[in-house]
């Protein structure tokens, strides 16, 4: 997609002939594949995408993904065997000073295979380049992850009525990625957190097999895929009667959220709500307790490349779009993680998960 590749070259301070995005197997394909085609569907293992600083695209798949290939705007070539796949990319590289490649995916064995083919040209690392153009989405891009939020914003208000005496969190996380899909998800973004109580002090924990019992907070972190693009969502809900403990940590984490969404805009340091959002928590009985970055960019993966860090470098910028989701996790107790989707515009930023979030008893 040329307005992409140009994108790419645009940042690149050094001159590059050519970049190659080579793909591995699944699950090792470099998702900036995807960014540079756009194409919707195939799986394109062992793919290969070379940009050229004209802005154009010529992509290198097997007979396999010909007919996911003719349903992108890009020239494609269709490779039938190795020893052809080797000398297309051969010729492509041939007379090529400089090779730019995406060091974040690039999988060391094509890397060493690119080596072989173009002994005596340079590799240079592009992935800054290729990272700071997808943080910012074009009109494509934004629809799709707003369809994304959507549908994972619809079954996070589903549920409370999936919550009762004794349900297994597995059984919840399948309700939540079933319900995703119905409603129009290609699948979940990635594994459905789902956990009740003392587990929901664990950040990453993934749904297992206890049961629901009375008075714990119920965290669930889940999101949908939506033609490659995803969704990043949590909510907590209480299960029972809350204490005036429970209810002031809830209150804090909402708090908290409102004022990264009230730093966030175009221009601050891309570090900055973090800073603020940690001394807020960090000025309440659960300083320290804080114990993740604020957020991070969305787009093709649920982790871009892009931090709401304290160690993140460089400005907010309209049309990133970013998770804010402050969280306080007592180890033993519980924890609470609120998470939203957050587009950047040029006066502001427009929340685009919007399920309920009210401190809720069920
Ligand atoms: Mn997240």
């Amino acid at each position: 997609m040329k307005g992409r590749v140009k994108k790419i070259f645009d940042s690149i301070s050094r001159d590059v002939d050519v970049i190659v995005i080579a793909n591995h197997i699944d699950p090792m394909i470099d998702s900036s594949f995807f960014y540079v085609t756009g194409y919707e569907t195939g799986l394109f293992e062992g793919s290969v995408a070379f940009l050229y600083p004209d802005g154009s695209c010529v992509v290198l798949v097997s007979l396999l993904e010909e007919t996911s290939a003719c349903k992108g705007s890009d020239e494609f070539i269709v490779f039938r065997s190795r020893d052809e796949y080797n000398s297309i990319i051969s010729e492509r590289l041939n007379d090529k000073k400089r090779i730019g490649i995406n060091a974040e995916e690039l999988v060391y064995k094509k890397f060493e295979l690119l080596q072989k083919i173009a002994p005596n040209s340079t590799f240079v690392d592009c992935s800054k380049a290729i990272i700071s153009a997808r943080s910012i989405k074009d009109k494509n891009e934004i629809e799709r992850i707003r369809k994304s939020c959507n549908i994972a914003s619809k079954v996070a208000d589903m549920i409370p009525e999936m919550l009762h005496d004794g349900v297994r969190e597995d059984e919840v996380a399948a309700e939540i990625e079933y319900n995703m899909k119905k409603l129009g998800a290609d699948g979940p973004s990635f594994t459905t957190i789902s956990s009740f109580g003392k587990n929901s002090a664990e950040p990453h924990y993934i749904g297992g097999k206890d049961t629901l019992t009375d008075n714990v907070f119920t965290l669930f972190d889940f999101g949908a895929i939506y033609s490659r693009y995803v969704s990043d969502i949590t909510r907590t809900f209480f299960f029972g009667k809350a204490s005036k403990k429970d209810k002031a940590i809830y209150e804090t984490v909402f708090e908290a959220q409102q004022l990264g969404f009230d730093t966030i805009q175009a221009g601050i340091p891309l570090n900055e709500p973090h800073i603020k959002v940690a001394k807020f928590i960090n000025d309440t009985p659960y300083k320290g307790r804080f114990i993740h970055s604020l957020g991070h960019g969305i787009g093709l993966s649920v982790h871009e490349m892009l931090r709401l860090s304290p160690l993140e470098e460089g400005a907010i910028e309209p049309g990133m779009v970013l998770t804010v989701e402050p969280g306080i996790y007592l180890p033993g107790y519980g924890g609470v993680r609120i998470e939203d989707d957050v587009l950047v515009k040029k006066n502001g930023i427009e929340i685009l998960t919007t399920a309920n979030k009210e401190f809720l008893e069920i």
